[in-house]
């Protein structure tokens, strides 16, 4: 028994190979990443032993031999551990402790006492601390905004099951489409897949849908397709507030009750205090959606119990913050909040578990230690400001913060060369600090890019618990082969290295810790009445589902009269804390402001959607069959309309390069109806691959052409979707991928 962030399976396992994840009996939809498992387990990128950059182990020099381009030399365990040891200490006399970087984002595997970066994070913590992050890129716009106008952060809280939507709601309006590909995936685990099905069940239901996306097959079939243009959805909901305005559609009764602010706003909506009405026709001439069209939007959702559901993605864009506020303040002024099925929802479409039933208890986990230098984060996508700018100050969220002088970076669990924007900034900024750490299974672009790797097991190498709240199983993961070549747990490191450092580990056995971890849980739902079996009992038949509840509205408390946890009690449609903060790019209420980046639209006219990639989690498993068998002559395939194809006299399966004044990468074209004219779509995930010469990205990663840029003072979260670029057909010869092939490692 086993279990992944695409769901669990059992391992068959022949002559101590991986050779099949058999889907678990227990999932009533299991998934196709699946079946790329076995293909990365035993594949020959894995890391065999310890490596350090030859120009590291040789006096450091960074100049001629740049990290990710530099030889690696293999060292043993003791030499390894020795170095990492030294250079810690060395680090921490010399610069302080905020000299390390070890926020490490990213999604590691499933298992959640073998977290990557939950290990890393207690051990930095038990050593001295380290300068870690805050935010995520899944929702970093969101998580500072919403608790300001609703009091908590909703990003996650699933406030309307699948039942309720079929139940209840008439009207649907998707921002972001309801895409089935992400629902294959949940962090930490997945042991009964029920979103797809709970979306059709919903739509078999009756329920109108109406996909606002760039992109048709993003909802199933049967939902009205809304074409839009990237990044304008703001100025949609602006449009459809002002018709129910003016149109007296509105349920003043509500914004009375429940909010505040709604003046303030509604004379920016007729234009009293900006000479700009924002009618219908003036969304019109932003979302490219005609007039007609939202006018009868607005007054279908008028009559109509209406949900509003806006995709994470939406605000991973420049004023990210808005399309999330306005979808909030629209929702208001339909005044179906609270309701079962009617109001708003976020995420739905963005990971299995939402609108799933959850359980209100506190699934085993591990905790990351208190950080003595807590209170000192950098927002998680300014990592490059701050490698850039050590000392620089910036806002963020009403303060004035400094960002340290990072002097080491450590990582385990997660590939900023996947995850972050605009690679070639990122690529010179990594140049920057005296050393880099990695962890790493595999020789990912980011272990490429480290000074000294040291090789993680994967999850089927050791035995860990799988568990998320939303799911209701907890699943054993089981180790099903020996750990590959020298490989050792994260955890085994960080007790290895504690051992270096003369500090006590944090657990006597794996074994100890599992059980301790279990037991946490297993008291957390004994506190809400649920009984779980004892650990060995759990451990033996590997798996154990929980009864499931219905989510409840936490927005239903605010029709009982309980006020919510902002400074009025009430749902903020105008802030005075974030008028307060006087920022150009978040104001006091929801505002259209057009992006920085269309100042380039002349040169670069085509908006870069770079959504979740169907075929892998991230940048995990893409060496796996099931991505390359997506691939186009071994590169990602991109989607563009059959008219700006036919302008760029681009056929089906050519290879293309798409560029912008950041970078540049080849990706294989697919040519099609559902993707609008002027958007080309290529998922993210394809491990990056520079041209030691010509400096293209060969493999299709688009996070060459994403901006590196901040969602606002406000929030600092990442923009990726704000993207223009220009496509045109590759001609030229077609240089070989090596994202796969492991750096060059000498003998000593
Ligand atoms: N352009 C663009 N970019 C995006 C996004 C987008 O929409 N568009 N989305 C963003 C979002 S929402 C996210 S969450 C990020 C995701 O970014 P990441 O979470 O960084 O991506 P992953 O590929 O999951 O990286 C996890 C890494 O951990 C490693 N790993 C797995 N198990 C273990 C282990 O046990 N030990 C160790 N040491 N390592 C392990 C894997 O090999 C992999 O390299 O990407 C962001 N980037
Ligand atoms: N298979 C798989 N599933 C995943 C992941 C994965 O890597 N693989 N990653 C997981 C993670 S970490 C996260 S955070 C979630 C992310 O979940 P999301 O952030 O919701 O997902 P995305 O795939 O980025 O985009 C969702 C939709 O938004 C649309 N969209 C993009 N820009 C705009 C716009 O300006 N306006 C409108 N109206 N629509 C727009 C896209 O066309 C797409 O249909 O997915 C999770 N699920
Ligand atoms: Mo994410």
């Amino acid at each position: 028994m086993h279990s992944a962030h695409w769901g669990a399976f059992r391992a068959r396992v022949e002559g101590g190979r991986v050779v099949e994840a058999v889907p678990f009996e227990g999932d009533p939809d299991p998934v196709d990443l699946l079946g790329s498992v076995a293909d990365v387990v035993h594949a020959p990128n894995r890391v065999a032993r310890p490596a350090v950059r030859r120009g590291w182990l040789e006096g450091r020099s960074r100049a001629e031999s740049p990290r990710g381009r530099d030889e690696f030399v293999e060292v043993s365990w003791d030499e390894a551990i020795d170095l990492v040891a030294r250079e810690l200490t060395r680090v921490r006399a010399e610069h302080g402790s905020e000299a390390i970087f070890g926020g490490s984002y990213g999604w590691a595997s499933a298992g959640r006492f073998h977290h990557a970066k939950t290990q890393l994070a207690r051990f930095l913590s038990a050593t001295g601390g380290y300068t870690s992050h805050v935010g995520t890129y899944s929702f970093g716009a969101s998580s500072v905004i919403l608790p300001r106008v609703l009091g908590f952060d909703a990003n996650t809280s699933d406030s309307h099951s699948w039942e309720d939507i079929a139940e209840h709601t008439e009207t649907w309006l998707m921002l972001g489409g309801v895409p089935t590909r992400n629902m294959k995936v949940d962090s930490g685990g997945v042991g009964a897949h029920r979103g797809a099905r709970g979306l059709a069940r919903a739509l078999a239901a009756g329920v109108r849908g109406i996909n606002v996306n760039p992109i048709r097959d993003e909802a199933p079939d049967g939902v009205e397709w809304q074409p839009i243009r990237p990044g304008t959805d703001v100025a949609l909901l602006i449009g459809l507030a002002h018709t129910l305005l003016v149109e007296d559609r509105h349920d003043r009764a509500f914004l009375d009750a429940y909010t505040t602010g709604f003046d303030r706003f509604a004379s920016y909506l007729t234009g009293e205090d900006d000479g700009v009405a924002k009618d219908a026709e003036w969304a019109a001439g932003i979302t490219g959606i005609a007039a007609e069209r939202i006018r009868g939007i607005a007054r279908d959702m008028s009559v109509t119990r209406t949900l509003i559901t806006t995709t994470w993605s939406l605000q991973r864009a420049e004023h990210g913050e808005q399309p999330y506020w306005m979808t909030v303040v629209l929702a208001a002024m339909l005044g179906g909040i609270g309701r079962p099925g009617e109001g708003f929802a976020f995420g739905f479409g963005s990971t299995d578990g939402i609108g799933s039933a959850s359980q209100r208890f506190r699934p085993p986990s591990l905790t990351k230690g208190a950080n003595p230098l807590a209170g000192r984060e950098i927002p998680v996508a300014r990592i490059v400001d701050a490698l850039e700018e050590p000392g620089g100050s910036y806002d963020f969220d009403g303060e004035r913060r400094t960002y340290p002088e990072i002097h080491l970076i450590y990582w385990a669990g997660g590939n900023p060369f996947h995850h972050h924007q605009d690679l070639g900034r990122l690529s010179a900024a990594w140049q920057r600090p005296d050393t880099v750490i990695v962890h790493e299974p595999w020789w990912t672009p980011t272990a490429k890019h480290a000074d000294i790797v040291l090789p993680a097991t994967t999850s089927l190498e050791r035995d860990d618990i799988a568990a998320t709240s939303s799911d209701g199983w907890i699943v054993a993961m089981k180790r099903a082969v020996d750990p590959l070549g020298e490989a050792l747990d994260d955890a085994e490191i960080f007790r290895r290295l504690s051992a270096a450092l003369g500090v006590e580990a944090p657990y006597r056995t794996v074994d100890d810790a599992l059980r301790e971890m279990y037991d946490a849980g297993r008291a957390s739902a004994a506190g809400i009445g649920l009984e779980l079996p004892p650990f060995e009992e759990f451990w033996d038949s590997g798996s154990v589902e929980l009864p499931r509840i219905t989510p409840r509205n936490p927005l239903a408390r605010l029709r009982a009269g309980e006020p919510l946890g902002t400074p009025s009690g009430r749902i903020e449609i105008f802030s005075e804390t974030i008028d307060g903060f006087g920022y150009d790019d978040c104001g006091g209420h929801p505002t259209w402001m057009p992006p920085r980046e269309w100042e380039n639209a002349g040169e670069h006219p085509l908006h870069l959607i770079s959504h979740q990639p169907s075929t892998r989690l991230h940048s995990q498993l893409d060496g796996g069959s099931v991505s390359r068998a997506a691939k186009i002559r071994g590169r990602e395939a991109c989607r563009l309309s059959a008219a700006d194809a036919a302008a760029r006299g681009i056929r089906e399966g050519d290879i293309v390069r798409i560029r912008n004044a950041r970078g540049s990468c080849l990706a294989g074209a697919t040519v099609t109806d559902a993707v609008a004219p002027g958007v080309v779509v290529l998922p993210t995930g394809a491990w990056f691959d520079p041209d030691p010469v010509t400096g293209i990205e060969r493999h299709g990663n688009p996070n060459v052409l994403t901006a590196d840029r901040g969602t606002s003072k406000l929030a600092q979260g990442s923009t990726a979707q704000t993207t223009l670029v220009e496509v045109e057909r590759f001609d030229g010869e077609l240089p070989p991928v090596e994202a796969f092939d492991p750096p060059r490692i000498a003998g000593r």
